[in-house]
């Protein structure tokens, strides 16, 4: 069976990549349609060589989709995607609209793909920094379990969307002149304060909550709970944005409830699917985001048991944002999907 598709948000950091991604994968297309906002309707994106014209994205486009894959903005989301829904599609949605909907399966395939045959129109695609964490854990969960998380990030502009790539490149070539360096845009486009992330970290990432976590902390703390199907987890959260363009690095302390070998801590990683442990103190091999973007895969290293807890692990997860943590994860979802009709 070939699919009618729907990709809102087609000229979006992320919607680049889904399309992209459709493409190499060659997923069951019928009919592709590439949709946006009115500003950025009218471009011309090339699809398996034939060029194919962006929409704008009104209740009507969705008129005989069967698959929609949401990636512009969780407004855009809770505008559009009941629409879509209501005309018989199903809608993997990349942003923050409707993880915590308990009608919603939020879903990373490594850890709980079966949760999408319950879906109700509309599948979540969780935070890029909560994806590549969970799949990283899952194995070491089913095997020990875990009772807490303690995690820190460094992420990448990218997670920020397009212009905030650019922002960091421009603030980079400003401190490098010798030019004043104008913050524009991080670490909030929609907040009046905004710092410099050239050559620096941010330890914002988002507005902040009233408990005095920001919404990027808060995300991980819940999103990993609800994905784990497990409320006794304790998670802890700082996140920080870094000067790199793609590719999310987490530095995470995980304190399991079994005793356990880091052998076969390493083993179990490195037989889990999407999983690649890189690890080598020897040779000084880890992972990086460097080598990391550009990839589907999460990258795991620098394994080591922690010096006081002995059923505390630390660990160093690295993955491209904008594939794992969003586009691919999306697009796993929609083969997944694919199959299961065919
Ligand atoms: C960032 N994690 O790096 C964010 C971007 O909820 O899908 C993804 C926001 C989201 O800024």
């Amino acid at each position: 069976k070939l699919f009618n598709v729907a990709v809102v948000g087609a000229t979006g950091a992320v919607g680049e990549q889904i399309i992209g991604l459709l493409e190499k994968r060659d997923f069951p297309i019928n009919q592709l349609k590439l949709l946006s906002s009115a500003r950025s309707a009218g471009n011309k994106i090339l699809f398996k060589g034939r060029e194919l014209t962006v929409e704008e994205a009104t209740p009507e486009s969705f008129e005989g989709v069967e698959i929609a894959l949401f990636s512009a903005g969780g407004d855009v989301s809770k505008a559009l995607a009941p629409h879509a829904v209501e005309r018989g599609a199903v809608c993997i949605d990349n942003t923050n609209a409707y993880r915590m909907d308990p009608e919603t399966p939020l879903v990373v395939p490594e850890v709980n793909i079966d949760k999408v045959s319950e879906h109700k129109g509309i599948i979540a695609n969780p935070n890029c920094s909560t994806i590549q964490m969970v799949a990283a854990l899952k194995p070491l969960y089913d095997r020990y379990g875990i009772s807490r998380i303690i995690v820190s990030t460094y992420q990448a502009v990218s997670g920020a969307g397009s212009k905030a790539i650019d922002e960091m490149l421009r603030q980079t070539r400003e401190a490098l002149e010798g030019n004043d360096v104008k913050p524009d845009i991080l670490p909030v486009g929609s907040l009046p304060v905004k710092h410099q992330i050239a050559f620096n970290a941010i330890p914002q990432i988002d507005k902040f909550q009233d408990n005095g976590y920001t919404l990027e902390e808060m995300k991980m703390v819940r999103e990993t709970k609800k994905i784990m199907g497990d409320d006794a987890i304790d998670v802890t959260a700082t996140c920080v944005r870094v000067p790199v363009v793609y590719g999310h690095s987490e530095s995470v302390y995980v304190e399991l409830k079994n005793d356990y070998e880091l052998e076969d801590v390493r083993k179990l990683l490195s037989d889990a699917p999407g999983i690649v442990v890189v690890d080598d103190m020897d040779a000084q091999q880890y992972p990086l985001a460097t080598d990391a973007a550009g990839k589907p895969d999460v990258f795991v290293g620098r394994l080591r048991r922690d010096l006081g807890a002995p059923r505390g692990l630390n660990l160093w997860i690295v993955s491209d944002n904008l594939l794992k943590g969003a586009a691919w994860n999306a697009v796993q979802i929609a083969e997944y999907i694919a199959i299961e009709q065919n």
